[in-house]
């Protein structure tokens, strides 16, 4: 097993139980939908980021010991993929990317309708900054970070961030993109929750303001490498493997990475990034060989 296998291990099963504990006040059918959404897998790349970046921003590194703050900080990392996960349903709805399949399953709004996708969406935002609220009442420590937690959260995922990325991405379809665009499209999109989810381990650990700025730094460059990768595999990849169509993003004319700069080139800006993901790491106190690790998974994926 490497590092992040090994973490995976040791801290999926209390990341699944906060997940689960977090949607359960939802009665039907937003519970319900909501259980099939994050019940259909999902690596759980940003939650274990958020645990790994934590760790990361703890000196000395984290030892185990203190249940009461790794609960706190599970909810925290469950808040994070909750968000991801109403990103996921709206993405896939017919007035988005219109798809049938996700993860190998239905998507939801295929099994649940079209409304109730779109409410369960909505519905997950609110539990995950309710989730971030209630994860700082039992700690002083936490509450005096909330603020800025809240803040981190709620930019990386508005106008500026995911909503407004996704919204440049429907706008470029069918249109030639140009570099600087296509990285616009997916710093906002893709790459600022991923950053979002890296800071907020480092400000549930009390880091400093610099540790906090390098792990989202990490997490942007590590985003972007993520969407190359993911863009590649549209290209690439298996049907069976990933779950859901591919070959998808050329059909709509998607602004795509391999679409501006070939699969090649695209290899070659995901490794820059990943570089330049490591590069950021370099100050920080605690235990990095997680999310060292990530980012060899990030790109071995391209392979
Ligand atoms: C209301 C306009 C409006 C937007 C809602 C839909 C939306 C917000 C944003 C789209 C964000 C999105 C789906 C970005 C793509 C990021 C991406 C590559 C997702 C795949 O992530 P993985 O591979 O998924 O981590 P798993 O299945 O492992 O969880």
């Amino acid at each position: 097993m490497n590092r992040v296998e090994e973490f995976v291990a040791v801290e999926r099963p209390g990341l699944e139980a906060a997940i689960r504990r977090l949607i359960e006040p939802l009665g039907p059918p937003l519970g319900s939908a909501a259980a099939y959404a994050v019940g259909a897998g999902g690596k759980r790349i940003r939650p274990l980021l958020t645990m790994a970046a934590h760790d990361a921003a703890i000196e000395g590194g984290y030892q185990a010991g203190d249940d009461d703050e790794r609960t706190r900080l599970y909810r925290v990392a469950a808040a994070v993929e909750l968000i991801h996960t109403y990103s996921l349903i709206h993405d896939d709805l017919p007035c988005m990317d219109d798809d049938a399949l996700r993860r190998g399953l239905p998507t939801t709004h295929r099994v649940y309708g079209t409304t109730v996708a779109t409410a369960t969406g909505a519905a997950l935002q609110q539990v995950a900054f309710l989730a971030l609220g209630t994860a700082a009442r039992t700690s002083p420590g936490l509450a005096a970070h909330l603020p800025l937690i809240v803040r981190r959260l709620a930019a990386a995922v508005g106008g500026e961030g995911m909503v407004g990325g996704q919204l440049l991405d429907l706008e470029a379809e069918g249109r030639a993109p140009d570099a600087a665009g296509l990285e616009a499209i997916h710093r906002a999109k893709t790459a600022a929750l991923i950053s979002a989810a890296c800071a907020l381990g480092g400000l549930v650990a009390g880091a400093t303001p610099q540790a906090v700025r390098a792990l989202g730094s990490y997490g942007a460059q590590l985003g972007l490498a993520f969407q190359m990768v993911d863009d590649l595999l549209d290209v690439t990849g298996d049907p069976s493997d990933m779950g859901k169509a591919v070959g998808v993003d050329q059909a709509r004319f998607k602004a795509t990475y391999p679409a501006v700069h070939g699969v090649d080139g695209t290899q070659e800006q995901a490794r820059l990034a990943g570089d330049s993901a490591l590069d950021e790491l370099a100050e920080l106190p605690g235990d990095q060989s997680v999310l060292v690790g990530m980012v060899d998974f990030v790109l071995d994926r391209m392979h």
